[in-house]
């Protein structure tokens, strides 16, 4: 099985005596480990993605297109194979896993036709016989630092938009999943990518990460993780004034009005609230529900949160997989502490981890968990807790839910379960956040249209669809003047 390694200028490098550690979340068993490359790795990458860069962003776009809807294609074919690997890194279910890769096939799908589009604008002058347009230009190396929660599919959200533009990149993947990202990376080699266009430099966020991040030939360096790393990143880049798109945390949640299917949205607040462990950014952490169909949405979800399957990601009939790592178990058990003591809150369902057969015994599991009388200022309501938890906070009508809901620092995923067309309206204006749901919970982003969040989950940017390519480019504006004289704009009218 592929294991995580290097690679830079076109060469693979494995893992020295020094390596980082993998285990596999779903048994707790060392599965390998990663280089733990440091500066003069990243010096390396940069110097190679540099040096490949005026061959790639001279090869017309079309063609970086085709090479990118080969790798698409491989990826398909390789899609179990892929998808095995995620669920080993980072123990997320199979069908999940299997959605992770097809994320990256779509994209690689929809980015390759960008290859014949890469649009700018073509808009009048105010002068007569003179036109005027905009260009896109590749800007040059793009570190990209990776998470462990889709590992193959955000690395695509950034590096197909950055390569389709004409630039190079250098990966820093997450610790955990540099499985993946080399099977990703040996996809597009297999399409054509040229050696020295795509690089991978493994390690620690404080070596490599930072590294990647103060080098002065990176102009451009495009983040997940949390909304710490990305102030430290961001305020890193800033000295040498480069494009930075950091995507943090969020705390999203979904409002359920007095008119909902309950069982509707028992389904998805499920599928928000456990999906992935509850380890997306996007996932449905508030449940935002109105005082007369409270206690009868508490009931249903309380059991059906019970009755999820708990288990290694592989197992067909597992609903619920393992968290990434110890500390991230951990991390969940405090917060659910604080939920009951710190914070008052009533603890439903879960709150502990379950029983489970001897050979997942050294996994890191945890029940989905299900918090009510939760106050909207709580830190269980507040915080990202990135696991299986939910908190359930009861309101009196639309505009003290909206007021709720908008009331963190984040903004990533809101939604609202209504069938009232007005409100739901109101909602989808009112709702502080990148993306918003109208009857669905706050997962399920597509890769065409942009992704990212307001407030404290990024810097204004979006990624994947057509704001990637935005991000990944500099527009050039054009005029052409074949008046064949001097003509002045603002003061010749
Ligand atoms: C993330 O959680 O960082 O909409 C990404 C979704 C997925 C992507 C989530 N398509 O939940």
């Amino acid at each position: 099985m592929t294991t995580a390694r290097n690679f830079i200028d076109g060469e693979w490098v494995e893992a020295g005596s020094d390596g980082i550690e993998m285990f596999d979340p779903a048994t707790g068993e060392l599965i390998g480990t990663a280089p733990r490359g440091g500066k003069a790795e990243i010096d390396a990458a940069v110097a190679a993605a540099k040096a490949a860069f005026p061959a790639w962003s001279e090869t017309p776009a079309p063609k970086r297109g085709e090479i990118l809807f080969r790798a698409a294609q491989i990826m398909e074919s390789r899609k179990e194979e892929l998808g095995r690997l995620v669920t080993r890194e980072m123990g997320k279910v199979k069908v999940e896993a299997l959605g992770d890769v097809q994320e990256a096939i779509d994209m690689a799908y929809y980015i390759a036709g960008e290859g014949r589009r890469l649009f700018g604008n073509t808009t009048p002058s105010e002068l007569p016989n003179k036109i005027c347009f905009t260009l896109r230009e590749p800007i040059g190396v793009c570190g990209l630092i990776a998470p462990w929660n889709f590992p193959i599919a955000i690395p695509s959200w950034k590096s197909l938009p950055a390569l389709i533009c004409g630039n190079t990149v250098v990966f820093k993947p997450s610790e955990e999943t540099g499985g993946c990202l080399t099977a990703y990376v040996e996809c597009l080699l297999e399409a054509g990518v040229p050696a020295g266009v795509v690089n991978i430099v493994n390690g620690t966020g404080e070596e490599a990460g930072d590294a990647l991040v103060k080098h002065p030939d990176v102009p451009v360096i495009s983040m997940t993780g949390s909304t710490e790393t990305g102030r430290i990143v961001s305020k890193n880049a800033a000295d040498m004034l480069k494009h930075v798109h950091v995507e943090l945390g969020g705390k999203n949640g979904i409002i359920v009005m007095d008119d909902a299917d309950l069982d509707f949205a028992v389904q998805a607040i499920l599928w928000s609230a456990y999906g992935t462990s509850g380890q997306r950014c996007t996932a449905g952490s508030r449940i935002i529900v109105h005082d007369k169909v409270h206690d009868a949405l508490l009931d249903k979800l309380a059991k059906a949160a019970a009755a999820q399957t708990v288990g290694h990601g592989w197992d067909d009939a597992v609903e619920v997989g393992p968290v990434v790592r110890p500390s991230a178990l951990e991390k969940i058990e405090r917060y659910v502490k604080i939920g009951q003591e710190e914070d008052g809150a009533r603890l439903v369902t879960g709150g502990a981890r379950p029983d489970l057969p001897s050979e997942l015994a050294g996994g890191w599991y945890f029940q989905p968990t299900v918090f009510a009388d939760v106050t909207p200022d709580m830190r269980i309501a507040q915080e990202e807790i990135f696991g299986p938890v939910t908190a359930l906070i009861r309101v009196n009508d639309l505009d003290e839910a909206i007021r709720v809901h908008n009331g963190t620092r984040y903004g990533l995923s809101g939604a609202i379960i209504t069938r009232d067309l007005a409100a739901s309206m109101k909602a989808m204006r009112a709702l502080q956040t990148g993306i918003v749901y109208l009857h669905n919970g706050t997962i399920g982003a597509e890769v065409h249209l942009p992704f990212g969040g307001m407030k404290a989950t990024g810097n204004g940017h979006r990624e994947a669809g057509i704001t990637g390519i935005d991000f990944y480019s500099e527009q050039k504006t054009v005029y052409i003047d074949y008046s064949g004289g001097l003509q002045r704009a603002q003061i010749d009218t």
